[in-house]
């Protein structure tokens, strides 16, 4: 394991590695999730690369966005994947067959799925970055907020009206894609009843030729399950409605609850600073106030560990994973048990593991049953996942957790591979290297 780390960059060097990454993946109008693996651009990554692209070019910054925003669908919802050329990905356009979708985007293709809403996360934190630098990239950021600030209220609205289901409060997914944590084992039981059909049209996957080990991938068993539902999709012609009455995967996510609740004070703060008053803005508190609350019915009375609530099963799920950490992004629990989930974080089951290389908080704890060092969401550490709790901390005023989490996070990723995810014990990088949100995450963490 040694071997793996024998590498260890000094800051400067590691955020010019960083601008390096972004360069390289950069196509002109958008930059690949990573060179290989995801050559097309992801929704939540493409917030976090824009973030990282403010640090080197506030106008590139702004485009990355603006080419995300170009592909919202026509009844708000920003789309998972805008699909660039390159035909080494699969599922690619043809398979997710958006094409047919009477509110989907013009001149770009795309798929029919989210994922978590952190785009008013970047745009916030891209007006911060910009008014550091200079009145110019000030300028330029702000206009561009200004610009982008309905099309984000309508996305917001669009999950408000067509993702809130059920009385749990929870925004919910239609496919563990959705999530952006694909195969955690928060879903393992909502998927065991996802039956593929005999009429699941044969194909193949391209994503295994891109790892070392397929060990750090899903499984077969699960892909057959993830296509079974874009199968579900088309057949509903991606109406918003039809596809939450007609999938049967339906599960209330307690992360992408807590982003949206955390989303909708930024976007609300945003909008005031911008000189927008009124309904739109009350609107968004009141969508914060809203998840925020459900984020807090979800979590155990005692523990503080928030639940995903299986809609189609009824039932709450509840694995040991770090979306159960979702309360300290948005806030909302009683402050006794706020601070004994604060510990949990702290403690020997998560980042306070005394095995770990950095001390930051793994997909899923290393004393879960479910725990697999390598494999994807069932265990290794994600740069993004530390970068978002380590923001989250800082708006919550906890300025020691969040330098901490920067610290560790620096530390992770100071082999200056750029993984996409960690080996926890080892900090052997997994998946892709050079992966886009890792190199803009350490810019932020750095810069
Ligand atoms: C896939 C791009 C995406 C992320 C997801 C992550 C993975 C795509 O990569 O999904 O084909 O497995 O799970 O969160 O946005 O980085």
């Amino acid at each position: 394991a040694a071997g793996d780390r024998a590498v260890h960059f000094h800051p400067a060097s590691l955020a010019a590695r960083a601008a390096l990454v972004l360069r390289d993946n950069d196509t002109g109008r958008l930059v690949t999730a990573s060179p290989k693996l995801y050559p097309h651009m992801w929704s939540w990554d493409a917030a976090f690369i824009s973030m990282g692209l403010a640090y080197l070019d506030v106008r590139r910054a702004v485009a990355e966005l603006d080419t995300l925003l170009a592909a919202q669908w026509r009844d708000g919802m920003i789309p998972h994947i805008v699909f660039t050329q390159d035909t080494d990905y699969f599922p690619g356009p043809d398979r997710w067959g958006t094409d047919a979708a009477p509110q989907r985007p013009h001149g770009v293709r795309t798929s029919g799925i989210c994922q978590p809403p952190v785009h008013a996360i970047a745009v916030r934190r891209i007006v911060e970055i910009a008014r550091k630098t200079s009145q110019d990239d000030a300028e330029v950021a702000e206009a561009f907020a200004e610009r982008a600030w309905s099309s984000l209220y309508r996305w917001h609205r669009w999950i408000v009206r067509h993702r809130i289901p059920d009385a749990s409060g929870l925004v919910a997914i239609v496919h563990g894609w959705e999530s952006g944590m694909d195969n955690s084992p928060r879903w393992d039981e909502p998927y065991a009843a996802v039956l593929p059909g005999p009429d699941l049209p044969p194909y193949v996957r391209l994503d295994l030729l891109q790892v070392d080990d397929a060990g750090e991938r899903p499984s077969d068993d699960e892909y057959d399950r993830y296509l079974w539902l874009i199968e579900q999709l088309r057949r509903a012609d991606y109406h918003p409605d039809r596809v939450v009455d007609t999938s049967a995967f339906l599960v209330g996510d307690v992360f992408v609850t807590a982003v949206f609740a955390l989303a909708c004070d930024t976007l609300a703060g945003l909008g005031e600073e911008l000189g927008r008053n009124g309904k739109e803005v009350d609107d968004l508190r009141a969508w914060a106030a809203r998840a925020r609350a459900a984020v807090a019915l979800s979590a155990h009375p005692e523990t503080g560990m928030a639940r995903d609530r299986d809609i189609r099963g009824g039932r709450w799920l509840s694995a040991e994973t770090i979306a159960g950490f979702s309360p300290l992004l948005c806030g909302g629990l009683p402050a006794d048990v706020e601070s004994r989930l604060m510990s949990t974080l702290d403690g020997p089951a998560w980042s306070g593991h005394p095995d770990l290389l950095a001390a930051v908080p793994p997909s899923v704890s290393p004393s879960s049953p479910d725990f697999d060092a390598k494999r994807y969401w069932r265990g290794p550490q994600w740069p993004v996942v530390t970068w978002l709790f380590g923001w989250a901390f800082e708006q919550r005023n906890w300025p020691r957790h969040a330098s901490e989490f920067r610290a560790q996070g620096v530390h992770l990723v100071s082999d200056g591979a750029f993984g996409e995810y960690y080996e926890p014990f080892t900090g052997k990088p997994l998946g892709s290297t050079n992966q886009s949100w890792t190199a803009a995450v350490v810019l932020d963490w750095l810069c």
